[in-house]
């Protein structure tokens, strides 16, 4: 049987700007934090660096002739921070140039900008003025967001503050797997905090102050947690490591407060929580419009005494993409209804879904990605049956429309619909992009 799509749903692929758009040293552009790291020799994989790229900056124009042929709705992209303000308090229009162009030529092709404020390539500058543990980083983003509202808005279909907090923070400061490379709790929990207030700072700018129309929201990277067994033990691990992924940004974001068990889990790697000041959570409980998940995978946990919060990553047999992430729609749709039940009744966006594999590009220029194809059609049919009974959810952007710099990985992890052949920037459509296409134009699935 098919499942239907409503006519107002929107279909979109994603990007991020440093992923994509090479060009670092162009347009006015100063050193963003992934400069700095993936030119840290033994971080990133084969000591790739984001310097090209895609070299988007350059061929966007082609790009958006590839994003019309998909029939898409919308196109999620980022803004590069340092383009926007290369030094401190200094506001570089040629940047802002970029994504005005990129924004109108969208908008000429019938295609909605959605635009994301922070996707982690925070200025080299700002960090090296604390970057986010420090609290006037809050004040800097407002900046930043400030411009980008004032110069973009009457081109942008909708706004995302930031992209996945819980990366940029404990990926950044805690496990030291992504920029700037820190190993520190209290850091990172003091630029989780940070970034949720800037969060909050920048929606409330954006209705109160700037009065503007839009919607705008936030996106988190959600992943629906398992014990391996029904022992306390390994429910007590699963409950620390969806305290850590998950409700330390659901609770501050959606219900004004930090869930206190994990409070209390953290206490002996805080010297104080007097980082949080008053009036802070009820800032970053501003309401916006939307909630934003980029869903990729569920996780298994056992307990593990000697871990920090008492779990480790247990053995499952589900199937797995190119990552070795569980491959697990039906886990997908129970992450939202426990949204529903706990959380929010707001429209939620599904910002990424996608999956890298193990691309093939044939000498005919074709890519069969049959798992990929497999991963997107059993994405989109959890969101239809999601849809069918009520849930609400308003897009789902794949990720992404072109393979890119994936971060730690570097260019050996391809996620995209589209192939890129880094030797000579040509683009090809992989399978998957037909398969989506085709879904898209039917709008059933
Ligand atoms: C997103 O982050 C990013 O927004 C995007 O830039 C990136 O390219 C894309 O995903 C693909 O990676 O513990 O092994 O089960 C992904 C966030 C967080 C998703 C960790 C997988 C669990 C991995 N990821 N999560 S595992």
């Amino acid at each position: 049987m098919k499942l239907k799509f409503s006519k107002d749903f929107i279909f979109g692929t994603a990007t991020s700007s440093y992923q994509i758009e090479g060009a670092i040293n162009e347009g006015g552009r100063t050193p963003s934090i992934w400069d700095t790291f993936s030119e840290t020799p033994g971080k990133v994989l084969n000591g790739d660096t984001g310097a090209i790229a895609c070299d988007h900056y350059h061929r966007y124009e082609e790009d958006i002739e590839i994003i019309k042929s998909l029939g898409v709705d919308s196109y999620r992209f980022s803004i590069a921070w340092p383009r926007i303000f290369p030094k401190d308090g200094e506001y570089n229009a040629e940047g802002m140039e970029f994504y005005k162009n990129l924004s109108m030529k969208l908008v000429e092709a019938g295609i909605k900008p959605f635009v994301t404020l922070y996707h982690w390539d925070m200025p080299q500058w700002a960090h090296e003025k604390g970057g986010w543990v420090s609290r006037d980083s809050v004040q800097w983003f407002k900046e930043f967001a400030e411009k980008c509202f004032e110069e973009l808005d009457e081109y942008v279909g909708m706004w995302i503050t930031h992209n996945e907090p819980w990366c940029a923070a404990l990926l950044g400061y805690h496990q030291g797997v992504h920029a700037p490379g820190h190993t520190n709790m209290e850091e990172a929990l003091k630029a989780a905090h940070h970034i949720m207030l800037s969060h909050g700072e920048a929606v409330k700018l954006y209705k109160e102050e700037m009065k503007l129309k839009k919607s705008i929201g936030i996106t988190l990277n959600l992943s629906p947690v398992y014990g391996a067994s029904d022992s306390q033990n390994d429910q007590l691990a699963a409950n620390n490591l969806d305290g850590y992924v998950n409700r330390w940004f659901l609770d501050p974001i959606l219900k004004g407060n930090y869930p206190m068990d994990m409070m209390n889990l953290y206490s002996k790697y805080v010297h104080s929580y007097d980082f949080i000041k008053e009036g802070d959570l009820e800032l970053i409980a501003y309401p916006s419009d939307f909630l934003g998940i980029n869903f990729y995978n569920r996780q298994l946990v056992e307990f593990h005494s000697a871990s920090d919060f008492l779990f480790k990553s247990a053995y499952s047999d589900y199937p797995k993409s190119g990552m070795g992430w569980d491959i697990s729609p039906k886990e997908f749709k129970e992450l939202i209804y426990r949204l529903r039940e706990e959380y929010t009744d707001l429209p939620i966006y599904i910002t990424e879904n996608g999956a890298a594999f193990d691309d093939v590009l044939e000498e005919d220029g074709t890519v069969h990605d049959k798992d990929r194809v497999s991963y997107v059609e059993q994405h989109l049919t959890a969101v239809a049956e999601l849809n069918n009974e009520g849930h609400n959810i308003a897009g789902y952007y794949l990720w992404s429309l072109l393979d890119n710099f994936e971060w730690a990985f570097g260019y050996e992890k391809r996620f995209g619909i589209t192939y890129v052949d880094f030797d000579t920037q040509k683009r090809y459509l992989k399978d998957s992009a037909k398969r989506y296409t085709e879904i898209v134009k039917a709008r059933e699935i």
